[in-house]
Parts: C-alpha cells; sequence; structure tokens
C-alpha cells in the first residue's frame, strides 16, 4: 500500500525554528513507522517561497526575493538532515517544474469555470498572506496572530467560486469522520463551512514574486493557491523521469500545524474538486508549542514574535534524539503546550537518561559480565510475555489513528515494565548463586528480547539512539517491524557494553 505524508511548506521569509521541527518530525515518525511495515512510503516537505511574506521580507534587506528564498530555503533543507527527518524529497515552490504545473492545474480549475474576475475590498495581513474576515480579526483590524495592524486592500482580482463549494464540503464533513483529526480541528472546519462559504482572491495584481497567472499575464497566483498545489505538484518531479502522481495521490496524511486549518481543510478540498482532482485521506493538525513570555504567560512561537527556542542549539547540547522524544513526550501531539529547557532537561535525565539508557547499559553490562557477552539461548520469561503480546499491534493501531504521543506512551510503559522486571529479579543476586544460573539465563535473555522489542518500535522516534544500540546488542534483524515480537530473538547474539552511554550527562 502506497503512503504519502506530507508537511506544509515553510514560509522562507526568516529561519526555521523549533515549530517547523515539530512538524517535520511528527511527519517523519509516521513515514519511518510504515517503512517499517514494508509499505510504500513518499514524505514531503518543501518550502513557499511566493508572496508579500517573501517579497516584503526581502525588501527589508535590501536583496532580492529570489536571493532571500535561496538563502533561507537552504537553511530549511539543512533542517531536514539536521533533525532526521527522512524525507524523499524537499520541494520548492521557486522550481520552473512547480511553477508550470500550478499553471496546469489552475488552467483546469479556470477551464471548469470555478474562476471570475471582481473587485476585491479586504482587511489583509500580509505575513498571514490572508485576507481576514471580521471573526478572525482582532481588535481594530490587527492580526491576532501577529499582532500588526491589517491593512485595507482594493483591487481587481480573480477569483475563486469557493461558494459553490459549499454543499460538497458539507457532504465530506458528514461522510468522512477522520478526514481531520483531532476532533476539535475536525469541528473547527465543519463550522466555518456551514457558517456560509464566500468566494476567494485567487491572484494578486501589483505584485511580481509569485506563479503567472497562465490566462492574464498582469497576475501573479495568491500564494496559497501556488502553495497548496506542491503536494500535487513535487510528485510529478520528485524522481528523475517518473512521475509519481498515480502512485502516491491522494495523500494519505498532511501534517500541519492549526494556524493553517482552514486553507488545508476548506480552500484545498474545494480547490482540488474544481481541478476533479481526489481528496487527501486526511489531515492530522497540531497545536502550537509555546514558550513562556517574560511574565510568565504562555505564547506562540514564532518567528515574527521572535520568542523562538532554536532546534539547533538544543540538538548540539542534548543530541537530535533528546528533541525528538521530548517533542512528542511533552506536548500531546494535536494539543497545544509548553515547552521550556527546564521540562527538557527533565525528561532528559529522567526518562532517556535514566529509563531507557539506564536500561540498555545495565542489560548489555550484565550480559557482558554473567555471561561473556552472549545472550543465553534460552525461552523468554512467559511472566514478561503477557505484557508484551499485543503490543506492536496496539502500537500500530496507534500510529495508524496518528496518535504519536499515546504510541509512544504504550512503548514506554513496557521500557518502565523492563526496568520493573531488572529489580524484581535482581540479576545480580541471581549470579552469586550457582542453582539460579538458568534462572539468571532466563532472566538476561528476556531482558534482551524486551529491549530488542521496545528498540525497534522506539526506532520511528529516535533512530539515531536505536541504530547504536541494536548495534551494540549485535542484532542484525534490522528495524522491520515483523521483528517486534518478544521471544523471537536470535539466539546468542554477542552484545558490547555501551560507552558512552545513550544519553550521557550533559554539564
Ligand atoms: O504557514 N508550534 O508557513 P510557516 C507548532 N507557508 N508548530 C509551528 C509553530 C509553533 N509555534 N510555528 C510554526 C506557512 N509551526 C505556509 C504553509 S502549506 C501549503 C503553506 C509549524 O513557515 C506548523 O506546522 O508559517 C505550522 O502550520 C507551520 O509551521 C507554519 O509554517
Amino acid at each position: 500500500m502506497a503512503f504519502y505524508v506530507t508537511t506544509p511548506i515553510y514560509y522562507v521569509n526568516a529561519a526555521p525554528h523549533l515549530g517547523h521541527a515539530y512538524t517535520t518530525i511528527g511527519a517523519d515518525v509516521l513515514a519511518r513507522h510504515m517503512r517499517q511495515r514494508g509499505e510504500q512510503v513518499f514524505f514531503l516537505t518543501g518550502t513557499d517561497e511566493h508572496g508579500e511574506p517573501v517579497a516584503q521580507a526581502a525588501e527589508k534587506l535590501g536583496i532580492s526575493p529570489k536571493e532571500l528564498a535561496d538563502r533561507n530555503a537552504q537553511r530549511f533543507q539543512e533542517l531536514m538532515p539536521r533533525v532526521n527527518a527522512s524525507n524523499d524529497f524537499f520541494v520548492r515552490t521557486s522550481d520552473e517544474r512547480h511553477k508550470r504545473r500550478v499553471q496546469e492545474l489552475m488552467q483546469r480549475v479556470y477551464d471548469n469555470g470555478h474562476v471570475y474576475k471582481g473587485q476585491y475590498e479586504g482587511w489583509y495581513c500580509p505575513r498571514c498572506a490572508d485576507f481576514k474576515t471580521d471573526q478572525e480579526m482582532g481588535p481594530e483590524h490587527t492580526c491576532p496572530i501577529h499582532l500588526i495592524g491589517l491593512e485595507l486592500e482594493r483591487e481587481e482580482n480573480w477569483f475563486f467560486r469557493l461558494s459553490s463549494f459549499q454543499e460538497p464540503l458539507e457532504r465530506l464533513y458528514e461522510t468522512q469522520e477522520d478526514f481531520v483529526l483531532p476532533r476539535q480541528r475536525f469541528n473547527e472546519a465543519r463550522s466555518f463551512i456551514s457558517g456560509g462559504l464566500q468566494d476567494v482572491s485567487l491572484s494578486r495584481a501589483n505584485l511580481r514574486w509569485g506563479v503567472e497567472v497562465p490566462w492574464d499575464s498582469g497576475h501573479v497566483f495568491y500564494v496559497w493557491f501556488d502553495a497548496l498545489l506542491n503536494y500535487l505538484t513535487a510528485l510529478s518531479f520528485a524522481r528523475d523521469g517518473e512521475d509519481l502522481t498515480d502512485v502516491m495521490w491522494p495523500a494519505t496524511v498532511q501534517v500541519m500545524g492549526k494556524d493553517i486549518l482552514k486553507f488545508h481543510a476548506v480552500f484545498w478540498p474545494a480547490l482540488l474538486l474544481a481541478a476533479g482532482l481526489d481528496l487527501p485521506k486526511r489531515l492530522l493538525v497540531h497545536g502550537y508549542l509555546m514558550m513562556k513570555d517574560a511574565s510568565g504567560k504562555d505564547i506562540k512561537m514564532s518567528k515574527s514574535l521572535g520568542n523562538v527556542l532554536d532546534p539547533f542549539e538544543v540538538m548540539d547540547k542534548f543530541g537530535t534524539d533528546a528533541l525528538r522524544y521530548y517533542c512528542f513526550r511533552e506536548v500531546s501531539f494535536g494539543q497545544d503546550g509548553s515547552v521550556s529547557t527546564v521540562t527538557f532537561g527533565h525528561r532528559y535525565e529522567s526518562e532517556l537518561a535514566n529509563e531507557y539508557g539506564n536500561l540498555a547499559s545495565r542489560t548489555l553490562a550484565m550480559i557482558s559480565r554473567y555471561r561473556d557477552g552472549v545472550v543465553p539461548s534460552t525461552d523468554a520469561d512467559p511472566v514478561l510475555a503477557g505484557d508484551f503480546e499485543t503490543l506492536t499491534q496496539e502500537v500500530s493501531e496507534l500510529l495508524d489513528a496518528t496518535e504519536i504521543t499515546q504510541a509512544l506512551e504504550v512503548i514506554w510503559q513496557r521500557v518502565r515494565r523492563l526496568n520493573r522486571y531488572v529489580e524484581e529479579r535482581a540479576p545480580w543476586k541471581l549470579a552469586k548463586d550457582p542453582e539460579a544460573a538458568e534462572a539468571l539465563d532466563v532472566t538476561l535473555r528476556s531482558l534482551a528480547d524486551g529491549l530488542r522489542v521496545v528498540t525497534i518500535l522506539l526506532h520511528p522516534y529516535m533512530p539515531e539512539t536505536t541504530t547504536r544500540l541494536m548495534d551494540a546488542m549485535g542484532e542484525e534483524e534490522g528495524f522491520s517491524l515483523s521483528g517486534a515480537r518478544f521471544g523471537t530473538a536470535r539466539a546468542e547474539a554477542t552484545v558490547t557494553t555501551l560507552d558512552p552511554p545513550l544519553f550521557p550527562k550533559v554539564p
């Protein structure tokens, strides 16, 4: 089965921050898990390079939009390997191939009769690149997201007949209960639709930095139309000499933050319907990562507010996997939540170092000390088997439901169970009693096997650490999910101890 997962394409008007890393890692966990299941996966991310936000930021810096786009797109491209994102392609909307395909697709929308010319007047936020409705505006015509004054814009524009998709979208939300997750976001999108859809402006006349409207060269497409279409355009040129559209479209899961819900949950399906294309199967919408401001109040992390946690700094200090783990542990994926260096440090020490890291270190150290580094070939302990019996299936089901935090939680319960098992069995005592040799064999074998299973399951969350640990455990079978069954470890694997530990003390 094909599994196509996307992230939003990020604006290049400033540098990447933890919010961008967060979405990307969320999509990456799903992509990696599906690869473990042997699915044919395509994972797309990229940058959104047109429109006012970029044009204005470039103007401030006194450089061309293309120069700014190239400079910042590179920083986003560098972010991907740095957060260990296993994206199959990185799309840039300034790519000529993207532009041509946007023109083709939009021409189809035009030919199908969903576009007309009209006069537009509205309150516009140049940072969101969005006209705000009365309900969406802050006091005195301000943007509630960027806290800046909105601009009253009047111009002749091409319009997209969004209003004619009122019924099809209502039907979509009636029949496809999991089109948007979590439920709260589904309800928000549905109530936006039932509030009545108005046609939206599709082009801009006084902007050059964009994709030219093929039927009117005086206009470029409003950046959101150009941007949304990346999810389709990229498939046609991501792989040389191949068009993946038929294999990969419709997307299986599209991941994004709640700030861009309306565009994805309302405009996007309408646009696809207008072009006669299939709709994505699911939109997975997560909340905001917040940080405390000077007064201790939680506010959204954002480039324009300047309160960003630099993912590069965090990763330099704690490692990439620690960041990946923390993101889904600290904040339930889907909800808003605060992050801070304090809670980061706490989770690193109490969970990563003391629970998983320590379990790994002591398991390997005991096998080395008591059994010359060879995992005893005996049956695994039935006492533990019950705790692991349904684990892999549970994790798969949770990740099918895109419950990234819950899946991690059920794995972590087993990490804790294994630590309790060490305490219950006290191998150091068994080692002193020659009559307990068989009991010690069973204990060590069970620990090695349990550790192997949780490590396979944790692989999508912490790819580097788990690879290192599997090597140290002498496991050669890789990370296929079919191997994540307790009691099936290869007998007599030779282990090596971990030095340094998986999560060393951070000064
Ligand atoms: O909106 N918490 O780009 P963008 C969690 N180009 N996630 C956050 C976040 C935060 N504080 N800040 C950013 C755009 N994000 C458009 C998208 S798609 C066709 C076009 C993440 O650079 C989150 O995924 O502003 C959010 O939706 C996205 O970055 C916005 O990135």
